[in-house]
């Protein structure tokens, strides 16, 4: 019949894929194009987020193919993690045959869909062969000083006594639904795992245990870290040279890192008790208005405060409660800080002016920012501001904003918002008047350079990375505890250090694994401990690209030679979500093992394409809210083809049944053309005038496609397939068709459309070819000469570039910023035109109306 019968086109090229082995990498391949997909977490089934990311790769990975490219396109599975451990404990089972079971079911849903991996490097970070080497990282980067064992808050439950997890701390607010206070990697679609441990938090809610609902503490506790902040300058250098990153996601990395330059300012304190002198540390981006400064504030966590404390009860009232109520991090949200603050009996004494100042404990004030003090400038900082009018402090104003060259000190009028700009100093008639008149940022350079009290200092926002988990279902950090030689790393023969039985426990059941944890230490044989902590799964996840070169490697992680020609990551494709842990630790790591010697580059992604959100009447879908729409639903190719040509892949899209229908609907056209030309036959051999436009149609096709292949445009691709099938039609109704104009230009279709919908593209090309595959196919040769036809079309793509450019000026007045609705104007020039004419009449548009036009 000529009807597609699409389950069984499916299964019969997935078999034939499968049995050639296409997707795999040939042997001896140099330098190939690697298109890696963010791994998923093994959270039990793929949601529409993951469908999306992988269609997206697997299509450019086939399109390099069809290019000649050799391609490399693993996946894997990032297993561990807490998820895992709790459905353990809700089924009663173990997190390891949790996680198999998860794996197969999600491997054969990969299959289903029809991508094409290279199943013959597939790694899982759960089996000992893999972990084995995040411990011998550890170990290398330990040598090199990048391992650090210090004190850290932790959330502790004291009914369990046990430490949570953020994932594992729940807001509960007054007469609402529990809800996980930060996300826990058990639906965040793809990718590194991770224990979403981002340190944010809320003011406004308790935070519980999810098990017994108990108030959860703050601990101190002794934790690794990796020194990430080492590196925090390259890190942030470095986001110039990614060209080929979205800038939204440098931007997002660029304020993580969050590097500020300015001075450390030292103010002298004396404090009334007891007469003592000491002095305290303040960082600020704006030393020049120390001028205005009419407070010190410290944090609730500084030495000062605490000494403080042991001398006045309501200060000691103060910090304690402070210090439980919140966790300390320098990541909480800084424009929803609290004005709550205590003053002391202590003072500060300006060291410009000498005057001395009033010193708060204050909760806006974050331990772990700069030196974990400020100088109070209500007159130029907000938060100094609101802080100032919260607790009657003076305000003084001691820049005046650019523009006005003649200002005085008397002239700057008092207003409740700070001036926060850059300007002139005012500082007539005081004991500094030499800096009066001058620009704010000349008078920062002289502070630096001329005062033994202010020093040039930076400070970053990045925190050391916290890998410690007090949890089973990770990497048991290989270092044993020895009463007399201290902390002693395994030695490499030893690895891996395995996981011993799953055991359920309220704690982490490696403490209770006794027989596991008593060992004997590697240096003096005397009785030790092993380390109980596990890894943060995230670093499972730094380094699995780099496994995929050669997973199997018994000797090492991965081979040096192998990496240093294949790297970088030729396209890396994944959620947005992603912006920071994930892709920040890759870029940590390989420029770690760059100075180990094990790499030469110290970029891991070439491009990174962060894809956008599937939604789902509005909301995100997801596991966790139930709005899974599962593949199967409407077959693979429908729901591939669809989750392409719906929208940009960074732009988020919604996802609706009629749409899916329209991507239904365009393989049985395409398929029923095939068969009836296939069929029928009718055609003639000579040529006609009207011929040659065909060709040269189709020839403009397949450039346009490569174009918008290369810049991930797929919905494009799709949109040059429809338009040449819509003119295949005419043509083939106009007159009867030329059999090999005609063939070309279904075959061009199978081709163009196969990295999208490869099992159509299969079928297609077997209708009209009798044999061969078209994953095996060379990309389509042009009929006209290709210079001509490539200036044609760049020709035309300038034009619609123009017009969108103008189109765009115009919605900007407009205030339209919606991609789509610009694609809406471009592609109907008429909209154009009533657009137009709604400025050049108006001045300015109405965004509604013309959005509405
Ligand atoms: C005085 C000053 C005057 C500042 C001025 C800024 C402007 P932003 O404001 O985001 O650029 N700061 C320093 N350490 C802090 C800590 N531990 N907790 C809270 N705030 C802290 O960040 C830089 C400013 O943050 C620093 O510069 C300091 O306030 C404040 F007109 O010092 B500034
Ligand atoms: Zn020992």
């Amino acid at each position: 019949t000529n009807q597609y019968d699409h389950a069984q086109v499916q299964e019969f090229w997935q078999y034939v894929w499968e049995r050639d082995g296409v997707a795999e990498l040939p042997d001896g391949a140099v330098d190939p194009t690697y298109v890696l997909g963010m791994f998923p977490y093994t959270s039990g089934t793929l949601h529409m987020g993951h469908v999306r990311n992988y269609a997206i790769t697997d299509a450019y990975a086939r399109y390099r193919r069809l290019r000649g490219d050799d391609v490399l396109h693993p996946m894997g599975w990032d297993a561990f993690g807490l998820p895992a451990e709790n459905a353990a404990y809700e089924r009663a089972s173990d997190p390891e045959s949790w996680t198999r079971a998860c794996i197969r079911r999600m491997r054969e849903e990969l299959e289903t869909l029809g991508f094409g991996y290279d199943w013959s490097r597939e790694i899982t970070t759960c089996d000992p062969s893999y972990y084995r080497w995040n411990q011998w990282l550890f170990k290398r980067f330990h040598e090199a000083g990048l391992v650090e064992f210090t004190g850290a808050t932790v959330n502790w439950c004291p009914d369990c006594e046990t430490v949570l997890a953020d994932a594992q701390v729940v807001l509960e607010e007054p007469g609402s639904e529990r809800d996980s206070a930060v996300g826990d990697g058990t639906d965040d679609g793809t990718a590194a795992g991770g224990d979403g441990d981002d340190g944010t938090h809320d003011h406004t809610t308790a935070r519980v245990c999810w098990r017994c609902a108990t108030p959860v503490e703050q601990r101190e506790l002794d934790q690794w870290f990796f020194t990430i902040t080492d590196y925090a300058d390259e890190l942030v250098d470095g986001l110039d040279d990614l060209e080929q990153w979205p800038e939204g996601v440098r931007e997002i990395q660029r304020n993580w890192i969050g590097r500020q330059e300015g001075a450390r300012l030292t103010f002298d304190v004396s404090t009334a008790a007891d007469e003592s002198e000491t002095a305290v540390d303040v960082f600020s981006t704006r030393p020049e208005t120390v001028f205005g400064a009419t407070f010190v504030a410290i944090s609730p966590e500084h030495d000062l405060a605490s000494e403080l404390a042991s001398a006045d009860e309501d200060v000691a009232t103060f910090v304690d409660q402070a210090r439980t109520s919140a966790p300390d991090t320098g990541h909480a949200a800084r424009d929803d800080f609290s004005t709550a603050g205590i003053e002391t009996d202590a003072t500060a004494e300006n060291p410009l002016t000498g005057e001395e100042v009033p010193v708060y404990v204050a909760e806006y004030v974050l331990a772990d920012v700069g030196t974990g003090a400020v100088m109070g400038v209500p007159g130029h900082n907000e938060r100094d501001s609101e802080f100032a009018q919260a607790h009657d402090l003076p305000i003084e104003t001691v820049v005046a904003p650019d523009g006005d060259g003649t200002t005085k000190s008397s002239d700057v009028a008092f207003t409740d918002a700070p001036i926060t700009a850059e300007g002139t100093l005012v500082l007539e008639s005081t004991s500094h008047s030499e800096y009066d008149g001058q620009p704010s940022e000349d008078v920062r350079d002289h502070l630096v350079d001329d005062h033994e009290a202010i020093d040039p200092d930076v400070t970053y926002r990045l925190r050391d990375w916290l890998i410690s988990r007090q949890r089973y279902w990770g990497t048991p950090i290989p270092v044993v505890h020895c009463e007399d030689c201290g902390h002693v790393l395994v030695p490499d023969e030893e690895l891996p250090v395995e996981l011993p039985e799953f055991v359920q426990t309220t704690g982490n059941p490696l403490d209770a694994a006794e027989e596991w944890k008593q060992t004997s230490c590697p240096d003096c044989g005397g009785p030790a401990e092993r380390e109980t902590d596990t890894m943060d799964t995230f670093v499972d996840s730094s380094w699995y690209f780099l496994r995929f070169l050669s997973p199997d490697l018994a000797d090492a992680p991965f081979d040096t030679e192998l990496a240093n020609e294949w790297l970088p990551i030729d396209v890396y494709v994944g959620g947005d979500e992603h912006a920071i842990l994930h892709l920040l630790y890759i870029r940590f790591v390989t420029r770690a093992l760059a100075d180990l010697g094990f790499l030469d580059r110290r970029e891991p992604v070439e491009r990174l394409v962060s894809q956008g959100t599937v939604l789902y009447e509005g909301e995100k879908m997801s596991s966790s809210s139930g709005n899974v729409v599962t593949p199967d639903e409407y077959g693979a190719e429908t729901t591939r083809l669809f989750v392409l040509s719906a929208a940009h892949p960074e732009q988020d899209f919604e996802w609706t049944a009629n749409d899916v229908r329209g991507a239904y609907d365009l393989q049985q056209t395409l398929y029923s053309m095939a068969t009836a030309f296939v069929d029928e036959g009718e055609t003639r051999v000579e040529r006609a005038g009207h011929d040659e436009f065909i060709d040269r149609e189709i020839d403009r096709t397949i450039v346009a496609a490569r174009t918008e292949f290369e810049r991930f445009r797929f919905h494009r691709v799709v949109t040059e397939v429809q338009e040449l099938a819509g003119l295949l039609r005419q043509y083939r109704g106009y007159d009867r068709i030329h059999g090999e104009v005609y063939r070309r230009g279904l075959l061009t279709i199978a081709a163009l459309i196969s990295p999208l919908a490869p099992h159509l593209g299969e079928e297609l090309w077997n209708k009209l070819r009798g044999d061969g595959l078209v994953v095996e196919a060379d990309w389509p040769v042009l009929e006209s000469d290709p210079a001509t036809i490539e200036s044609e079309y760049q020709r035309e793509r300038q034009l619609v570039e123009t017009t969108r450019a103008d189109v765009r000026d115009i919605l900007d007045v407009a205030s339209i910023d919606d991609p789509a609705q610009i694609d809406l104007v471009v592609a109907e020039p008429w909209k154009y035109e009533v657009a137009t004419r709604l400025t050049t009449s108006t001045g300015e548009a109405d965004g509604d109306s013309v959005a509405e036009a």
